[in-house]
């Protein structure tokens, strides 16, 4: 088989990116190592920003997210046992984010990908990928009638963080940046609720709790945990008592409890590769960084990513010119480092370190409060967690 761009993985990105190009005219063929259902029922993201918001309408599948998403003009911050908002609109010089989950999000792209009649190969086994160091790169895998191969001009390693793209680049051409955080993040999923119209982010001393939603009948909650926790430890009614403890009397009154849909535990990671161009192998999203979730900025990375790459890719169609492949590594890790810079902040400001000495609680509620108090502080946290401009 033969395409113009091969894309590895059928996440956000890969989606993405696959209809974005199609719309430019661009050929492209998805090879995705899971099944289409295993891809829709990981539960993930839930925050778009505006960019991610133009990029799904350019794509042709915005409608569902316009009808049935929820804009959020502000966040609560809690702590030492005190609500304060900060309205995003207003110190953002009127930005909004969207809350609409990945699922949903990945299901428009996966209907709309469908409708163009482009292909999808579908639960692909020992995917890799050669011969993108010269003119001739390919995609090989198996299928139940055996090997496959797709040639193509370049290849998109949209394969999240434990991909085969990454993994494949030789190790002295990439330099990896790293930081494990000493927590995860329980989740859990259920038809309640939500205990507020807008997300909660509770420092509180037990560490951190997250009050999110999908939907006025839906909710998703987070804790953070010691890294040994494992989610089957956790029964639902252990998860509402402890985050019962993490939140506000106000919250504690209106929470809505009932049983799991789903629960799972994150790790925290900041990682940062670098460059993201190795030949004709760009790689996009989680392939290429990944982020505490605290700042909601993973999905939103990738959506800038793509953004760019598909540019880049229409540009090199139009010209032929590989000046703008070259740039396409440091117009990405420009908004990519300031993102990382903002979850790791958010990240330390809100969150318990074990073993930390009883003063760094201290210093984490005087930073809130004065941050909180002035309007300079409001408008760093607005404007980043609505998103940073492109190219900015
Ligand atoms: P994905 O979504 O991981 O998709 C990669 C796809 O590649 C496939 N794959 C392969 N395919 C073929 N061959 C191989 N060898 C392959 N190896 C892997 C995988 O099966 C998969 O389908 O990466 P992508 O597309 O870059 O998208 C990134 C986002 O998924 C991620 O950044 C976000 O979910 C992060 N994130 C959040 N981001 C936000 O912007 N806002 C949020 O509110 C937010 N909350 C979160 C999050 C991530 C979380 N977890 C579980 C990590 C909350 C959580 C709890
Ligand atoms: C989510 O709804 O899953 C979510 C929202 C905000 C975050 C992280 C996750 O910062």
């Amino acid at each position: 088989m033969r395409t113009r761009v091969a894309i590895v993985g059928a996440g956000p990105a890969g989606l993405l990116l696959g209809q974005l190009l199609q719309r430019a005219g661009i050929d492209n063929v998805i090879v995705e190592r899971q099944s289409a259902d295993h891809v829709l029922g990981r539960i993930r993201a839930g925050i778009l920003e505006q960019v991610t918001m133009d990029l799904l309408d350019e794509a042709g599948a915005g409608a569902r997210m316009h009808a049935e998403g929820l804009p959020h003009h502000g966040i609560e911050l809690l702590f030492d046992g005190g609500r304060h908002r900060v309205d995003l609109q207003r110190h953002s010089g009127g930005r909004v984010v969207m809350v609409y989950g990945q699922t949903e999000l990945t299901r428009d792209l996966m209907q709309a990908r469908a409708a163009a009649g482009l292909q999808t190969v579908y639960s692909a086994r020992d995917v890799r990928i050669e011969g993108f160091d010269g003119t001739r790169p390919r995609v090989v895998y198996r299928d139940a009638d055996g090997e496959r191969r797709i040639d193509c001009d370049f290849i998109a390693g949209c394969d999240g963080f434990h991909g085969v793209c990454r993994a494949s680049v030789p190790a002295g051409a990439v330099r990896t940046w790293e930081k494990v955080y000493p927590f995860g993040w329980l989740g859990l999923l259920s038809d309640t609720p939500p205990v507020c119209d807008e997300l909660v982010y509770a420092a509180s001393p037990r560490g951190f709790a997250l009050c999110s939603q999908r939907s006025p009948t839906r909710s998703r909650y987070y804790l953070q945990v010691p890294l040994t926790e494992r989610a089957e430890r956790w029964s639902d009614a252990a998860f509402w008592d402890e985050l019962r403890l993490r939140l506000d009397d106000a919250a504690r009154a209106r929470l809505v409890t009932g049983p799991s849909l789903e629960k799972s535990i994150a790790p925290l990671r900041s990682f940062v590769a670098e460059p993201l161009r190795f030949g004709r192998l760009f790689l996009a999203g989680d392939a290429a960084h990944i982020v505490p979730p605290t700042g909601a900025k993973g999905l939103n990375l990738a959506a800038s990513d793509v953004k760019y790459l598909a540019q880049t890719l229409q540009d090199y169609a139009a010209d032929g010119s590989e000046a703008g492949l070259d740039r396409y590594s440091a117009r990405c890790l420009r908004r990519v480092w300031k993102a990382e810079r903002f979850s790791w902040w958010f990240t330390g400001l809100l969150h318990r370190f074990p073993g930390e000495a009883p003063i760094e609680a201290k210093f984490r509620s005087a930073e809130l409060d004065y941050l909180l108090g002035s309007e300079a502080g409001l408008r760093t946290i607005a404007e980043n967690y609505v998103g940073l401009p492109l190219d900015g």
